[in-house]
């Protein structure tokens, strides 16, 4: 059985763990820095195997080297902001954090393939990408397959259709400035501009681009976890089980989409060993502007975190 490790065991971590569980996917081990709370959760998720009819093993830590031998190492690890502090501590802590555990990763799973998901989430992927050392194929970043499914579902919604005919793609840094495709987004195969009015397509676009910042609002503690968790777990089980799907991830870019030396969400084919290949779309001027806008703010980021490694 393929083993995945997640570090952070709050709420996107444990319903990552949940829906690889659910599936049979992987054996799965939880590791957090409070105590008995990834052993206890791992606990709770394999009592819901009789009752889901799973029977991987579901296993929690408090010790980094519990991810040693992992196939995949999906790292949701870090702090939330707390009243009084800046962005520029909140980034240095959590560059700290992620620092830590790509060395941990290093030094008991060198063969393994790193999905990142804490936030800022492009240049958390710079961050364990330098440190582990890896190659860029086996860091990689989840963020697209998150947007793109927020905006599958407005679709739906939109339109009073089914989700599993909506396939959309969005594209570049997971903020504000994130690439929502319209001309890539369709209903069985029919672009969504035959369907919608450019107006409804800016609304839902706009609205995707919000679509974190909607459920802290409604939450008011915390974020959302669902849909990010299982989004993780998508991304672990395409590796995993070497399934080519073809969604947005961010890696590491070196010429394609005219960017270099940049993490920025772009359509690749993931499988066994991680990013196989990048898909380069023929993006129009519009849209290439839009991805350039985004790569930017993450270069930015890049250059802040460097001086916390250095
Ligand atoms: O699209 C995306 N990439 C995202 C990213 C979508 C949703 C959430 N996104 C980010 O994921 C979010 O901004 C956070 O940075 C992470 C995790 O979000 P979550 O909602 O799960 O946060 P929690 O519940 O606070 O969980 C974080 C856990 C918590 O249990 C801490 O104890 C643990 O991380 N933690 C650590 N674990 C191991 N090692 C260290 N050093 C550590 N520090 C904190």
């Amino acid at each position: 059985m393929p083993k995945v490790t997640i570090f952070g065991a709050g709420n996107v971590g444990a319903t990552c763990a949940h829906v690889l569980a659910q599936r049979d996917i992987a054996d799965v081990c939880l590791i957090d820095i409070v105590e008995g709370m990834p052993q206890g959760k791992a606990l709770d998720i394999r009592q819901a195997g009789p009752l889901q009819d799973f029977g991987v093993e579901v296993t929690g830590s408090n010790d980094y080297a519990a991810c040693k031998d992992s196939d995949v190492v999906v790292v949701t690890a870090g702090l939330a902001r707390k009243p009084g502090m800046d962005r520029m501590e909140l980034l240095g802590k959590n560059t700290n954090i992620v620092a830590g555990i790509a060395k941990a990763i290093r030094e008991n799973a060198p063969g393994a393939v790193i999905v990142m998901v804490t936030n800022p989430l492009d240049v958390m992927t710079y961050v364990a990408w330098k440190v582990s050392g890896f190659p860029r194929e086996r860091v990689v970043g989840m963020a697209g397959v998150l947007d793109s499914a927020r905006f599958r579902a407005f679709i739906a919604m939109e339109l009073g259709v089914s989700v599993v005919d909506v396939s959309a793609m969005v594209l570049g840094g997971h903020g504000d400035t994130m690439v929502p495709l319209p001309r890539f987004s369709t209903v069985n195969g029919v672009s969504i501009k035959e369907l919608m009015s450019p107006e409804a397509i800016q609304r839902l676009s706009d609205r995707t681009r919000k679509g974190g910042a909607e459920i802290v609002n409604l939450l008011k503690t915390g974020s959302a976890f669902y849909a990010p968790g299982t989004s993780s777990a998508q991304m672990a089980e395409a590796i995993v089980k070497d399934r080519n799907h073809v969604l947005p991830a961010s890696v590491w870019l070196q010429g394609e989409y005219g960017l270099r030396d940049v993490f920025c969400g772009v359509p690749v084919v993931l499988g066994k060993g991680g990013m196989k290949r990048i898909v380069d779309l023929r993006l129009d001027d519009a849209e290439k502007a839009m991805l350039v806008k985004s790569a930017d703010d993450v270069r930015k980021g890049q250059t802040e975190v460097a001086g916390f490694l250095s």
